[in-house]
């Protein structure tokens, strides 16, 4: 028998060597609740508490609960809105700065129980998280430690209550994914009647290691979220993008909540860090955390939603998208078109994977375990490395026959720790390598956007990283255009610029009113407007003989000529509704420079995020002299504080050299803000 056993073990020994053995992981790496929480990718913040009632983005604490009051509150639709999208969970705001909860909590009065909506019998947490699990969806709860309410803040006694209320919140409601630790602390509030100002110890003051024990205990899967984790970090800003290079690893032991110099220091990760603490993107649909009906016409463009989860997933991090839920207890129809046209246009971006069909090979492989096929079966826990001490290597990709695509996607297998350093992406050019794009970081999921390439066959180098790479997945797209209207400038001699909103796209205009179509004029260079005019534009993909919808513009007289009286500030006629002017008397006289037959007069009023001296009611004058005065119109601007979009007045014609505007009433009481005036010819 013995004789055997040599010859058997020396193949069961190069057996091995032909498979490869796995490579060994790369401190730090993740613990398998992340792994978990990686997957989800995409989720919704629900921002609903009493803000949404008082109209603020944070509370004093002094609100009441009699003040929250929902009229169709119906977490389903929430649900239902996330779910369309393609996002795989839901977090809710279940105490704010202001302290107000969502749940009957048995350790405070400033809560639902003793709110109108449905009696004080709601528990808006059991809804959601019922709400949740109907629609598939994971649970998460945001759970502000500020508390602007509560009497005892910054005393030992609150954070007895800050534990009682969390082991309410995750003992009753089933499984929770996330715990959402805000960073926003101490500061002024009511405090029970106190008034003041209390500031808290941010490092000390809520002795976060035995909270976290408790999660830990009460819901060992989820992830806590805070600026630096302990699981989940911040991604350093509120806009939706996360830096291009995206290390999971960071230094959590010199990272605390609230840390001025988080967002550049720490935000990126480190890759030297010592714990694994992947970044979270954060941002809402609309400027606000919380809903406001004078946002309802700000709500992120398609364009703008692309952008961030193209910056977010596509740099590895978790994408987290907030609804500002709207009085009546709804996501707002504009935030649920918006959502729901994102989720499509992701969908088309990633249809068809040209990796998949394609031979796929490498410069050098570990295995037959890890060759190269691993990395275009769409398989996560198969992988392409290389063998131990190589910290570089190549994938070629050989689609057999030239083929357009402008996406590229690439996995780490961060299970064995966050890795490569640099890459980049070549096409093949009669036998010669040439560089399409490049990067850094790679992680769970990095995704680059280019121009559309042709070739037939291309390869993604691995130039350096922290040990042999490890490769879950390559993809390669071809992400049809984003064709969404032009962007439109006008400038003050009357010329209207138009912008593509992506690349190799042509663009088509009219100025007669009807639809733009391909026999109409091509865009080539601003147009001159000279007079009362609808321009509408529409871009056009010649790969898919597609046209968007049009931008319309309705435009009137260039403003070159014009000049504001008494004042040296004319960004009230600079064509740019961003810019504005502060009156100090009220009004606002323009010089036209010329006698001309005017109809009407616009008003932009100020567009900034808190706006001040928005016109509510207003007095419109003329004159040819600039002393004599004529009224034309007077009256009110309706619902311009909730819709602060232009306002149109019209009258009978009149020749004048001057026009004025007089606020007969500002909504704040404040001096009267222009972002635009202009005249109606037409
Ligand atoms: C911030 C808070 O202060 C905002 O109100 C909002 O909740 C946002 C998600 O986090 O720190």
């Amino acid at each position: 028998m013995k004789k055997y056993v040599w010859p058997f073990l020396a193949l069961v020994l190069s057996y091995c060597q032909e498979k490869g053995t796995p490579p060994a992981p790369v401190e730090p790496t993740p613990a398998p609740r992340q792994i978990a929480w990686q997957e989800l990718e995409y989720y919704g913040f629900l921002h609903f508490n009493m803000n949404t009632f008082s109209d603020r983005e944070w509370g004093f604490g002094d609100e009441k609960p009699e003040q929250f009051n929902p009229t169709e509150l119906d977490a389903r639709q929430w649900a239902k809105v996330a779910s369309e999208a393609g996002m795989k969970g839901l977090i809710i705001t279940a105490k704010h700065h202001d302290g107000f909860v969502l749940w009957p909590s048995a350790y405070t009065e400033h809560s639902v129980k003793n709110s109108p909506w449905k009696d004080g019998k709601g528990d808006l947490i059991k809804d959601l998280s019922e709400a949740c699990k109907e629609y598939g969806l994971k649970f998460g709860i945001y759970y502000s430690p500020w508390d602007r309410n509560h009497p005892d803040y910054g005393k030992p006694e609150y954070i007895t209550y800050m534990r009682n209320q969390l082991t309410e919140l995750l003992t009753n409601y089933g499984e929770i994914f996330e715990v959402w630790f805000d960073g926003a602390n101490g500061g002024d509030g009511y405090y029970g009647g106190a008034n003041e100002t209390r500031k808290v110890d941010k490092l000390t003051y809520y002795n976060w290691p035995e909270v976290y024990e408790l999660v830990r205990e009460l819901q060992p899967n989820a992830v806590m979220f805070s600026d630096g984790g302990p699981d989940v970090r911040w991604v350093g800003n509120e806009h939706g993008e996360a830096f291009e290079t995206n290390w999971a690893n960071l230094m959590r032991d010199s990272v605390y909540a609230g840390m001025p110099d988080y967002p550049q220091k720490y935000a990126p990760g480190q890759e030297n860090g010592t714990h694994w603490v992947p970044a979270e993107t954060n941002v809402s649909i609309r400027p606000g955390w919380y809903y406001h009906t004078y946002e309802d016409h700000k709500v992120r463009s398609l364009a703008n939603l692309v952008d961030i989860y193209y910056n977010s997933i596509g740099r590895n991090t978790s994408l987290l998208i907030n609804f500002p839920v709207d009085t009546r207890g709804l996501i707002h129809e504009n935030d649920e078109e918006a959502i729901l046209k994102l989720g499509e246009k992701i969908k088309e971006d990633f249809a068809v994977n040209l990796v998949s069909q394609a031979v796929v090979t490498a410069s050098v492989e570990r295995g037959s375990d890890y060759q190269a096929e691993n990395v275009q079966d769409e398989a996560y826990e198969t992988y392409w490395s290389v063998p131990d001490g190589q910290t570089s290597g190549a994938i070629e990709i050989d689609f057999g026959k030239p083929t357009v695509f402008n996406r590229l996607l690439i996995q780490e297998y961060v299970v064995l720790g966050q890795r490569i350093k640099a890459f980049s992406l070549e096409k093949e050019v009669n036998g010669n390598w040439e560089k399409i794009t490049e990067a850094t970081t790679v992680g769970h999921k990095r995704i680059l956007r280019f121009p559309d390439v042709e070739a037939q066959k291309v390869r993604v180098n691995f130039l350096d990283a922290k040990d042999v790479p490890v490769i879950a997945e390559v993809g390669i797209y071809h992400a049809p255009k984003l064709l969404l209207p032009p962007t439109t400038k006008r400038s003050t001699s009357g010329e209207v610029t138009l912008t593509a909103p992506d690349t190799d796209l042509e663009l088509y205009y009219t100025l007669d009113g009807s639809t733009p179509t391909k026999e109409s004029q091509a865009y080539s260079s601003p147009i001159p407007v000279n007079q009362a005019t609808t321009l509408l534009a529409s871009s056009y993909d010649p790969a898919t003989e597609k046209m968007s919808d049009p931008v319309r513009l309705d435009l009137d007289l260039p403003k070159a000529g014009w000049k504001a009286i008494g004042t040296a500030d004319m960004k009230a006629i600079d064509e740019n509704s961003n810019s504005y002017f502060t009156s100090e008397n009220g009004m606002l006289t323009i010089d036209l420079g010329q006698t001309i037959e005017i109809q009407g007069f616009s008003y932009m009023p100020m567009q900034a995020r808190y706006p001040s001296g928005i016109i509510t009611n207003f007095q419109f004058q003329v004159s040819q002299n600039g002393s004599n005065w004529e009224t034309m119109a007077s009256g009110e601007f309706s619902n311009i504080v909730n819709s602060p979009i232009e306002q149109l007045v019209r009258f009978d014609p009149v020749n004048t050299r001057y026009i004025r505007l007089k606020a007969t009433k500002t909504a704040d009481g404040n001096g009267a803000t222009f972002g635009e005036l202009g005249v109606l010819t037409k």
